[in-house]
Protein backbone atom coordinates (compact mmCIF):
# COMPACT_ATOMS: atom_id res chain seq x y z
CA UNK A 1 0.00 0.00 0.00
CA UNK A 2 1.62 2.91 -1.29
CA UNK A 3 0.35 6.76 -0.54
CA UNK A 4 -0.76 6.55 -4.26
CA UNK A 5 -3.42 4.32 -2.74
CA UNK A 6 -4.56 5.91 0.22
CA UNK A 7 -5.29 8.73 -2.11
CA UNK A 8 -7.27 6.71 -4.45
CA UNK A 9 -9.53 5.19 -1.76
CA UNK A 10 -11.32 8.21 -1.96
CA UNK A 11 -11.92 7.88 -5.39
CA UNK A 12 -15.22 6.87 -6.74
CA UNK A 13 -15.28 5.51 -10.48
CA UNK A 14 -17.46 3.52 -12.56
CA UNK A 15 -16.83 0.05 -13.98
CA UNK A 16 -18.92 -2.35 -15.84
CA UNK A 17 -20.42 -5.48 -14.17
CA UNK A 18 -20.57 -6.92 -17.23
CA UNK A 19 -17.63 -8.30 -17.95
CA UNK A 20 -18.23 -11.77 -18.71
CA UNK A 21 -21.39 -11.57 -20.74
CA UNK A 22 -21.29 -13.15 -23.56
CA UNK A 23 -22.69 -11.21 -26.76
CA UNK A 24 -23.63 -12.51 -29.92
CA UNK A 25 -25.02 -12.55 -33.87
CA UNK A 26 -27.58 -14.33 -34.88
CA UNK A 27 -29.03 -14.39 -38.60
CA UNK A 28 -32.37 -12.63 -38.10
CA UNK A 29 -34.11 -13.70 -41.23
CA UNK A 30 -32.42 -16.84 -42.23
CA UNK A 31 -34.91 -17.80 -45.01
CA UNK A 32 -34.80 -14.46 -46.65
CA UNK A 33 -32.45 -14.22 -49.58
CA UNK A 34 -29.45 -12.32 -49.45
CA UNK A 35 -29.52 -8.75 -49.69
CA UNK A 36 -27.05 -6.92 -52.17
CA UNK A 37 -24.97 -4.35 -50.46
CA UNK A 38 -27.48 -3.45 -47.61
CA UNK A 39 -26.92 -0.27 -45.92
CA UNK A 40 -29.70 0.35 -43.81
CA UNK A 41 -32.67 -0.89 -42.22
CA UNK A 42 -35.43 1.08 -40.70
CA UNK A 43 -39.30 0.36 -39.35
CA UNK A 44 -41.79 2.62 -40.32
CA UNK A 45 -43.18 3.20 -37.07
CA UNK A 46 -46.51 2.67 -38.41
CA UNK A 47 -47.82 -0.29 -36.19
CA UNK A 48 -47.31 -3.21 -39.38
CA UNK A 49 -44.21 -4.67 -38.33
CA UNK A 50 -42.69 -4.69 -41.34
CA UNK A 51 -39.09 -3.81 -41.71
CA UNK A 52 -37.01 -2.02 -44.75
CA UNK A 53 -33.74 -2.79 -46.63
CA UNK A 54 -32.18 -0.18 -48.43
CA UNK A 55 -29.86 -1.51 -50.70
CA UNK A 56 -26.98 0.83 -52.09
CA UNK A 57 -27.66 0.30 -55.94
CA UNK A 58 -31.12 1.84 -55.09
CA UNK A 59 -33.78 -0.60 -54.39
CA UNK A 60 -35.98 -0.81 -50.97
CA UNK A 61 -37.24 -4.38 -49.80
CA UNK A 62 -39.73 -4.54 -47.40
CA UNK A 63 -40.72 -7.64 -45.50
CA UNK A 64 -42.25 -8.73 -42.21
CA UNK A 65 -40.27 -8.80 -39.13
CA UNK A 66 -40.45 -12.13 -38.05
CA UNK A 67 -37.65 -14.82 -37.69
CA UNK A 68 -39.65 -17.60 -40.14
CA UNK A 69 -40.09 -14.52 -42.93
CA UNK A 70 -38.78 -16.30 -46.58
CA UNK A 71 -40.66 -13.47 -48.81
CA UNK A 72 -39.76 -10.04 -49.58
CA UNK A 73 -41.14 -7.26 -51.70
CA UNK A 74 -39.35 -4.54 -53.92
CA UNK A 75 -40.55 -1.04 -51.56
CA UNK A 76 -38.83 1.23 -53.92
CA UNK A 77 -36.77 1.01 -57.14
CA UNK A 78 -34.41 4.07 -57.96
CA UNK A 79 -32.01 1.74 -59.72
CA UNK A 80 -31.96 3.52 -62.56
CA UNK A 81 -31.25 6.54 -61.35
CA UNK A 82 -28.96 6.56 -58.77
CA UNK A 83 -25.11 6.01 -58.89
CA UNK A 84 -24.56 2.66 -59.80
CA UNK A 85 -20.50 2.69 -59.17
CA UNK A 86 -18.32 4.00 -56.47
CA UNK A 87 -17.94 3.02 -52.81
CA UNK A 88 -19.77 5.60 -50.78
CA UNK A 89 -22.07 6.73 -53.63
CA UNK A 90 -26.11 5.26 -53.91
CA UNK A 91 -28.84 4.68 -52.10
CA UNK A 92 -28.00 6.06 -48.68
CA UNK A 93 -30.52 6.87 -46.83
CA UNK A 94 -34.17 6.14 -45.91
CA UNK A 95 -36.68 8.16 -43.62
CA UNK A 96 -40.26 7.28 -42.59
CA UNK A 97 -42.36 10.56 -41.77
CA UNK A 98 -43.77 10.28 -38.34
CA UNK A 99 -46.98 10.21 -39.31
CA UNK A 100 -46.44 7.72 -42.35
CA UNK A 101 -49.91 5.72 -40.78
CA UNK A 102 -51.40 8.59 -42.08
CA UNK A 103 -49.62 10.58 -44.68
CA UNK A 104 -47.78 7.59 -46.78
CA UNK A 105 -44.51 10.01 -46.87
CA UNK A 106 -41.21 8.78 -46.75
CA UNK A 107 -37.77 10.35 -47.08
CA UNK A 108 -34.37 9.33 -49.12
CA UNK A 109 -31.50 10.09 -49.74
CA UNK A 110 -29.22 9.19 -53.05
CA UNK A 111 -26.46 10.38 -54.84
CA UNK A 112 -26.81 10.69 -58.63
CA UNK A 113 -25.74 12.50 -61.65
CA UNK A 114 -28.28 13.31 -64.38
CA UNK A 115 -26.10 16.24 -65.69
CA UNK A 116 -22.58 14.63 -65.35
CA UNK A 117 -22.17 16.49 -62.04
CA UNK A 118 -22.59 14.23 -58.55
CA UNK A 119 -25.09 15.32 -56.27
CA UNK A 120 -27.08 14.28 -53.36
CA UNK A 121 -30.56 14.27 -53.77
CA UNK A 122 -32.99 14.16 -50.08
CA UNK A 123 -36.68 13.16 -51.80
CA UNK A 124 -40.26 12.91 -50.88
CA UNK A 125 -42.13 9.79 -51.71
CA UNK A 126 -45.78 8.70 -51.47
CA UNK A 127 -46.81 4.88 -50.83
CA UNK A 128 -49.49 3.34 -52.72
CA UNK A 129 -52.64 4.20 -51.01
CA UNK A 130 -53.25 0.20 -52.76
CA UNK A 131 -50.47 -1.32 -51.61
CA UNK A 132 -48.70 -0.71 -48.26
CA UNK A 133 -45.93 -2.69 -49.79
CA UNK A 134 -45.13 -0.70 -52.95
CA UNK A 135 -43.87 3.03 -52.87
CA UNK A 136 -45.16 5.28 -55.99
CA UNK A 137 -41.81 5.97 -58.10
CA UNK A 138 -43.69 8.94 -59.96
CA UNK A 139 -44.52 10.65 -56.56
CA UNK A 140 -40.87 12.17 -55.99
CA UNK A 141 -41.29 15.63 -54.80
CA UNK A 142 -37.24 16.72 -54.87
CA UNK A 143 -36.77 18.57 -51.42
CA UNK A 144 -32.97 19.29 -51.54
CA UNK A 145 -29.94 18.78 -54.09
CA UNK A 146 -26.30 19.57 -53.11
CA UNK A 147 -23.23 19.46 -55.41
CA UNK A 148 -20.70 16.51 -54.41
CA UNK A 149 -17.40 17.67 -55.22
CA UNK A 150 -15.69 14.31 -55.03
CA UNK A 151 -17.18 10.50 -55.09
CA UNK A 152 -16.53 10.01 -51.40
CA UNK A 153 -18.06 11.47 -47.98
CA UNK A 154 -21.43 11.45 -49.00
CA UNK A 155 -23.05 10.99 -45.42
CA UNK A 156 -26.62 10.02 -46.56
CA UNK A 157 -28.51 9.24 -43.29
CA UNK A 158 -32.01 10.88 -42.42
CA UNK A 159 -34.18 11.11 -39.46
CA UNK A 160 -36.67 12.32 -37.65
CA UNK A 161 -36.15 14.18 -34.50
CA UNK A 162 -38.81 14.10 -31.76
CA UNK A 163 -39.23 17.69 -32.47
CA UNK A 164 -40.48 15.98 -36.30
CA UNK A 165 -38.23 18.40 -38.24
CA UNK A 166 -36.01 15.78 -40.71
CA UNK A 167 -32.21 15.77 -39.83
CA UNK A 168 -29.66 15.09 -42.71
CA UNK A 169 -26.23 14.10 -42.87
CA UNK A 170 -24.11 15.30 -45.13
CA UNK A 171 -20.13 14.69 -45.19
CA UNK A 172 -17.00 17.30 -46.33
CA UNK A 173 -17.82 16.76 -50.17
CA UNK A 174 -14.68 14.16 -50.29
CA UNK A 175 -11.41 13.31 -51.00
CA UNK A 176 -8.91 13.35 -48.53
CA UNK A 177 -8.32 16.23 -45.73
CA UNK A 178 -11.19 18.40 -46.95
CA UNK A 179 -8.92 20.21 -49.61
CA UNK A 180 -12.41 23.16 -49.46
CA UNK A 181 -12.48 23.10 -45.77
CA UNK A 182 -15.73 22.51 -46.40
CA UNK A 183 -16.96 21.47 -42.92
CA UNK A 184 -15.67 24.76 -41.42
CA UNK A 185 -17.28 26.82 -43.90
CA UNK A 186 -21.64 27.45 -43.05
CA UNK A 187 -21.77 28.92 -46.78
CA UNK A 188 -22.01 25.02 -47.82
CA UNK A 189 -23.86 22.13 -46.67
CA UNK A 190 -21.10 20.14 -46.98
CA UNK A 191 -19.86 18.48 -43.84
CA UNK A 192 -23.10 19.23 -42.06
CA UNK A 193 -26.11 18.23 -40.44
CA UNK A 194 -29.04 19.60 -41.53
CA UNK A 195 -32.39 20.63 -39.94
CA UNK A 196 -35.84 20.81 -42.42
CA UNK A 197 -39.10 21.53 -41.66
CA UNK A 198 -40.82 19.25 -44.33
CA UNK A 199 -44.53 19.69 -42.87
CA UNK A 200 -44.24 23.05 -44.42
CA UNK A 201 -42.99 24.92 -47.78
CA UNK A 202 -41.39 28.73 -48.04
CA UNK A 203 -38.64 30.68 -50.05
CA UNK A 204 -39.62 28.43 -53.01
CA UNK A 205 -38.38 25.24 -51.28
CA UNK A 206 -40.42 22.33 -50.66
CA UNK A 207 -39.52 22.79 -47.21
CA UNK A 208 -39.18 25.07 -44.21
CA UNK A 209 -36.58 26.34 -41.96
CA UNK A 210 -37.25 25.45 -38.76
CA UNK A 211 -37.16 29.18 -36.87
CA UNK A 212 -34.88 28.25 -34.37
CA UNK A 213 -31.89 27.08 -36.15
CA UNK A 214 -29.39 28.35 -35.48
CA UNK A 215 -28.85 30.31 -38.56
CA UNK A 216 -31.97 31.26 -39.16
CA UNK A 217 -32.75 34.37 -41.06
CA UNK A 218 -29.20 35.22 -40.34
CA UNK A 219 -27.41 37.98 -42.49
CA UNK A 220 -24.09 36.46 -43.04
CA UNK A 221 -24.72 34.12 -46.15
CA UNK A 222 -24.90 31.28 -43.74
CA UNK A 223 -27.37 28.01 -45.09
CA UNK A 224 -29.81 28.50 -42.56
CA UNK A 225 -30.27 24.66 -43.13
CA UNK A 226 -27.33 23.70 -41.07
CA UNK A 227 -28.31 22.21 -37.88
CA UNK A 228 -24.35 21.36 -36.51
CA UNK A 229 -20.77 21.71 -38.50
CA UNK A 230 -17.50 20.46 -38.45
CA UNK A 231 -18.29 16.80 -39.47
CA UNK A 232 -16.12 14.55 -42.03
CA UNK A 233 -18.32 12.17 -42.75
CA UNK A 234 -21.37 11.17 -40.43
CA UNK A 235 -22.23 8.12 -40.62
CA UNK A 236 -25.22 7.29 -39.14
CA UNK A 237 -26.89 9.11 -36.58
CA UNK A 238 -30.02 7.89 -33.93
CA UNK A 239 -31.79 9.83 -31.13
CA UNK A 240 -32.29 8.44 -27.98
CA UNK A 241 -35.95 8.50 -26.91
CA UNK A 242 -35.06 9.12 -23.73
CA UNK A 243 -32.52 11.47 -23.29
CA UNK A 244 -33.56 13.37 -27.06
CA UNK A 245 -29.99 13.24 -28.07
CA UNK A 246 -28.74 13.24 -30.82
CA UNK A 247 -25.71 10.58 -31.42
CA UNK A 248 -23.14 10.67 -34.44
CA UNK A 249 -20.20 8.63 -35.60
CA UNK A 250 -18.03 10.72 -38.07
CA UNK A 251 -15.47 8.86 -39.54
CA UNK A 252 -11.85 10.09 -39.18
CA UNK A 253 -9.31 10.50 -41.41
CA UNK A 254 -6.03 8.81 -40.80
CA UNK A 255 -5.69 8.01 -37.18
CA UNK A 256 -9.11 8.91 -35.15
CA UNK A 257 -13.15 7.65 -35.04
CA UNK A 258 -15.14 9.48 -33.15
CA UNK A 259 -18.75 9.93 -31.53
CA UNK A 260 -20.74 12.85 -30.88
CA UNK A 261 -23.76 14.48 -29.29
CA UNK A 262 -24.70 17.00 -31.72
CA UNK A 263 -26.31 20.12 -30.34
CA UNK A 264 -27.65 22.81 -32.04
CA UNK A 265 -25.25 25.10 -33.98
CA UNK A 266 -22.21 22.79 -32.93
CA UNK A 267 -18.86 23.03 -34.46
CA UNK A 268 -17.67 19.35 -34.00
CA UNK A 269 -13.86 20.78 -35.39
CA UNK A 270 -13.01 18.86 -38.98
CA UNK A 271 -10.98 20.10 -39.99
CA UNK A 272 -9.50 21.75 -37.69
CA UNK A 273 -8.92 18.78 -35.39
CA UNK A 274 -9.34 14.39 -35.86
CA UNK A 275 -11.05 14.27 -32.59
CA UNK A 276 -9.05 15.72 -30.05
CA UNK A 277 -6.10 16.52 -32.01
CA UNK A 278 -4.91 18.85 -34.65
CA UNK A 279 -5.48 18.12 -37.73
CA UNK A 280 -4.77 21.54 -40.26
CA UNK A 281 -3.18 22.76 -38.79
CA UNK A 282 -1.24 19.98 -37.61
CA UNK A 283 -0.05 21.21 -34.28
CA UNK A 284 -1.10 25.11 -32.66
CA UNK A 285 -4.47 25.01 -34.34
CA UNK A 286 -7.20 27.57 -32.75
CA UNK A 287 -9.92 24.94 -30.55
CA UNK A 288 -11.94 27.80 -29.78
CA UNK A 289 -15.46 27.12 -29.52
CA UNK A 290 -14.43 23.56 -31.03
CA UNK A 291 -16.77 20.75 -29.60
CA UNK A 292 -14.47 17.73 -28.54
CA UNK A 293 -15.71 14.13 -29.21
CA UNK A 294 -17.50 12.17 -26.22
CA UNK A 295 -15.57 9.12 -27.17
CA UNK A 296 -12.64 8.52 -29.74
CA UNK A 297 -10.85 5.07 -30.70
CA UNK A 298 -7.62 4.97 -33.10
CA UNK A 299 -6.53 3.19 -35.98
CA UNK A 300 -4.10 1.14 -34.18
CA UNK A 301 -6.30 -1.89 -33.73
CA UNK A 302 -7.27 -2.28 -37.08
CA UNK A 303 -10.25 -0.52 -36.48
CA UNK A 304 -11.13 2.21 -39.22
CA UNK A 305 -13.88 3.52 -39.83
CA UNK A 306 -16.96 4.44 -37.50
CA UNK A 307 -20.60 3.04 -37.67
CA UNK A 308 -23.16 4.89 -35.58
CA UNK A 309 -25.68 2.73 -33.66
CA UNK A 310 -28.51 3.58 -31.21
CA UNK A 311 -28.87 3.96 -27.52
CA UNK A 312 -29.90 0.97 -26.66
CA UNK A 313 -33.83 1.38 -25.29
CA UNK A 314 -34.94 -2.22 -25.74
CA UNK A 315 -36.02 -4.75 -22.91
CA UNK A 316 -34.36 -8.23 -24.32
CA UNK A 317 -30.67 -7.20 -23.41
CA UNK A 318 -31.11 -5.63 -19.98
CA UNK A 319 -27.50 -4.85 -19.56
CA UNK A 320 -27.35 -2.55 -22.53
CA UNK A 321 -30.29 -0.33 -21.26
CA UNK A 322 -28.56 3.11 -21.70
CA UNK A 323 -25.59 2.47 -23.37
CA UNK A 324 -24.56 3.90 -26.94
CA UNK A 325 -23.89 0.20 -29.23
CA UNK A 326 -21.68 1.25 -32.05
CA UNK A 327 -19.51 -0.79 -34.33
CA UNK A 328 -16.52 -0.48 -36.58
CA UNK A 329 -16.97 -1.13 -40.21
CA UNK A 330 -13.80 -2.49 -41.22
CA UNK A 331 -12.94 -4.71 -37.99
CA UNK A 332 -16.51 -5.40 -37.34
CA UNK A 333 -15.88 -5.17 -33.44
CA UNK A 334 -18.96 -3.76 -31.90
CA UNK A 335 -19.18 -1.85 -28.70
CA UNK A 336 -21.55 -0.31 -25.66
CA UNK A 337 -20.10 2.95 -24.81
CA UNK A 338 -21.70 4.20 -21.39
CA UNK A 339 -22.04 7.90 -20.88
CA UNK A 340 -23.60 10.36 -18.70
CA UNK A 341 -21.39 13.16 -19.39
CA UNK A 342 -20.61 12.57 -15.50
CA UNK A 343 -18.63 9.67 -14.68
CA UNK A 344 -15.78 8.74 -16.52
CA UNK A 345 -17.23 7.52 -19.47
CA UNK A 346 -16.41 3.85 -20.35
CA UNK A 347 -16.21 1.57 -23.64
CA UNK A 348 -16.95 -2.07 -23.32
CA UNK A 349 -16.66 -4.71 -26.35
CA UNK A 350 -19.58 -6.71 -27.12
CA UNK A 351 -18.25 -9.02 -29.35
CA UNK A 352 -15.71 -9.06 -32.17
CA UNK A 353 -17.72 -9.94 -35.53
CA UNK A 354 -16.64 -11.38 -39.13
CA UNK A 355 -18.79 -8.70 -40.50
CA UNK A 356 -18.45 -5.61 -42.64
CA UNK A 357 -20.83 -3.17 -39.93
CA UNK A 358 -22.67 -0.85 -42.37
CA UNK A 359 -25.19 -0.07 -40.21
CA UNK A 360 -27.39 -0.90 -37.03
CA UNK A 361 -31.10 -1.28 -37.55
CA UNK A 362 -33.56 -1.11 -34.92
CA UNK A 363 -37.21 -3.03 -35.22
CA UNK A 364 -40.16 -1.44 -33.42
CA UNK A 365 -39.86 -2.80 -30.31
CA UNK A 366 -35.90 -1.59 -30.69
CA UNK A 367 -34.13 -5.05 -30.73
CA UNK A 368 -30.89 -4.12 -32.38
CA UNK A 369 -29.21 -5.34 -35.79
CA UNK A 370 -26.35 -5.23 -37.08
CA UNK A 371 -26.49 -5.01 -41.56
CA UNK A 372 -24.25 -6.86 -42.79
CA UNK A 373 -22.57 -5.00 -46.03
CA UNK A 374 -20.64 -8.08 -47.45
CA UNK A 375 -22.91 -11.01 -46.99
CA UNK A 376 -26.10 -8.69 -46.75
CA UNK A 377 -27.42 -10.62 -44.13
CA UNK A 378 -29.06 -8.48 -40.86
CA UNK A 379 -27.91 -10.05 -37.86
CA UNK A 380 -29.62 -9.60 -34.53
CA UNK A 381 -27.90 -9.09 -30.84
CA UNK A 382 -28.38 -11.42 -28.69
CA UNK A 383 -26.75 -11.97 -25.50
CA UNK A 384 -27.44 -12.61 -21.83
CA UNK A 385 -31.08 -11.40 -20.64
CA UNK A 386 -30.33 -11.85 -17.18
CA UNK A 387 -27.67 -12.20 -14.52
CA UNK A 388 -25.89 -9.40 -15.43
CA UNK A 389 -25.66 -6.49 -13.06
CA UNK A 390 -26.18 -2.82 -14.02
CA UNK A 391 -23.01 -0.66 -14.01
CA UNK A 392 -22.10 0.51 -10.31
CA UNK A 393 -20.16 2.37 -8.39
CA UNK A 394 -17.33 0.67 -6.51
CA UNK A 395 -14.33 1.56 -4.30
CA UNK A 396 -11.02 1.14 -5.71
CA UNK A 397 -8.58 -0.58 -4.41
CA UNK A 398 -5.42 -0.24 -6.39
CA UNK A 399 -4.19 0.06 -10.17
CA UNK A 400 -5.70 -2.79 -11.21
CA UNK A 401 -4.56 -5.01 -14.68
CA UNK A 402 -6.48 -7.88 -15.99
CA UNK A 403 -5.41 -11.07 -18.02
CA UNK A 404 -6.07 -10.58 -21.90
CA UNK A 405 -9.12 -11.97 -23.09
CA UNK A 406 -9.25 -14.02 -25.06
CA UNK A 407 -5.99 -16.09 -23.93
CA UNK A 408 -4.57 -17.93 -26.07
CA UNK A 409 -5.75 -15.35 -28.98
CA UNK A 410 -5.22 -14.95 -33.02
CA UNK A 411 -4.47 -12.68 -33.96
CA UNK A 412 -6.76 -10.09 -31.76
CA UNK A 413 -6.84 -9.67 -27.73
CA UNK A 414 -8.02 -7.06 -25.82
CA UNK A 415 -6.31 -6.20 -22.37
CA UNK A 416 -8.49 -4.11 -19.63
CA UNK A 417 -6.65 -1.81 -16.95
CA UNK A 418 -8.06 0.11 -14.25
CA UNK A 419 -7.21 3.68 -12.82
CA UNK A 420 -8.62 4.86 -9.61
CA UNK A 421 -7.59 8.47 -10.95
CA UNK A 422 -5.97 10.36 -13.46
CA UNK A 423 -2.65 9.18 -14.68
CA UNK A 424 0.03 8.50 -17.07
CA UNK A 425 -0.10 5.18 -18.27
CA UNK A 426 1.98 3.05 -20.18
CA UNK A 427 1.19 -0.14 -21.60
CA UNK A 428 3.55 -2.08 -23.52
CA UNK A 429 4.07 -5.14 -25.34
CA UNK A 430 7.15 -7.59 -25.03
CA UNK A 431 8.57 -10.68 -26.54
CA UNK A 432 9.87 -13.80 -24.84
CA UNK A 433 13.32 -12.20 -25.62
CA UNK A 434 11.99 -8.76 -23.86
CA UNK A 435 12.08 -6.98 -26.79
CA UNK A 436 9.70 -4.28 -26.91
CA UNK A 437 6.90 -5.48 -29.81
CA UNK A 438 4.48 -2.38 -29.59
CA UNK A 439 3.31 0.53 -27.54
CA UNK A 440 -0.71 0.27 -26.81
CA UNK A 441 -0.82 3.12 -24.56
CA UNK A 442 1.59 5.86 -23.37
CA UNK A 443 -0.13 8.76 -22.70
CA UNK A 444 -2.26 10.64 -19.47
CA UNK A 445 -5.45 8.73 -19.07
CA UNK A 446 -8.44 9.71 -16.68
CA UNK A 447 -10.05 7.42 -13.60
CA UNK A 448 -11.93 4.77 -14.80
CA UNK A 449 -12.08 0.96 -16.63
CA UNK A 450 -10.23 0.82 -19.93
CA UNK A 451 -9.52 -1.83 -22.56
CA UNK A 452 -6.72 -1.89 -25.41
CA UNK A 453 -7.03 -3.85 -28.13
CA UNK A 454 -3.46 -5.78 -29.78
CA UNK A 455 -3.55 -7.27 -33.46
CA UNK A 456 -0.62 -9.54 -33.37
CA UNK A 457 -1.27 -10.12 -37.21
CA UNK A 458 2.37 -10.84 -38.81
CA UNK A 459 3.67 -12.34 -35.50
CA UNK A 460 4.74 -16.00 -34.75
CA UNK A 461 3.11 -17.90 -32.45
CA UNK A 462 4.46 -18.00 -29.20
CA UNK A 463 4.26 -16.43 -25.69
CA UNK A 464 3.79 -12.38 -25.63
CA UNK A 465 3.95 -10.09 -22.46
CA UNK A 466 2.05 -7.34 -21.47
CA UNK A 467 3.47 -4.41 -18.75
CA UNK A 468 1.09 -2.01 -17.33
CA UNK A 469 3.13 0.94 -15.71
CA UNK A 470 1.15 3.53 -13.83
CA UNK A 471 3.96 5.69 -11.88
CA UNK A 472 5.23 3.27 -9.50
CA UNK A 473 2.95 0.64 -10.15
CA UNK A 474 4.13 -1.91 -12.85
CA UNK A 475 2.66 -5.71 -13.27
CA UNK A 476 3.66 -7.80 -16.27
CA UNK A 477 1.33 -10.65 -17.38
CA UNK A 478 1.99 -13.22 -20.11
CA UNK A 479 -0.48 -14.20 -23.04
CA UNK A 480 -0.41 -16.95 -25.59
CA UNK A 481 -0.64 -15.97 -29.39
CA UNK A 482 -1.53 -19.14 -31.00
CA UNK A 483 -1.86 -19.48 -34.67
CA1 LIG B 1 -14.75 16.15 -34.55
Amino acid sequence: MNLRMLKLIICFFLVTGSLKAQYGLQNAFPSLPAFSLPLEMVHAGDGTNRLFVVQQRGRIYVFENTSSVNTRKVFLDLSDKVSQSGSETGLLGLAFHPDFKNNGSFYVNYTSSPAGQLQSFISRFQVSAANADSAIKSSEQVLLTLNQPFTNHNGGNLLFGLDGYLYAAFGDGGSSGDPQNNAQSRTTLLGKILRLDVNSASGGRNYAIPPTNPYAGNTQGFREEIYAYGLRNPWKMSVDPVTSKLWTGDVGQNIWEEINIVVRGGNYGWRTMEANNCYNPSSGCDTTGLIRPIWAYSHSNGDASITGGYVYRGTSLPALIGKYVYGDYISGRIWALTYDGINPTTNQLLLDSPYLVSSFGQDAERNLYVVSYQDGRNYRLTGPATSVSSPQFVIPTSVALDQNYPNPFNPRTTIRFQLPSPEFVSLRIFDVLGREITILVNEERAAGAFEAGWDASGLPSGVYFYRLQVGNFIETKRMMLAR
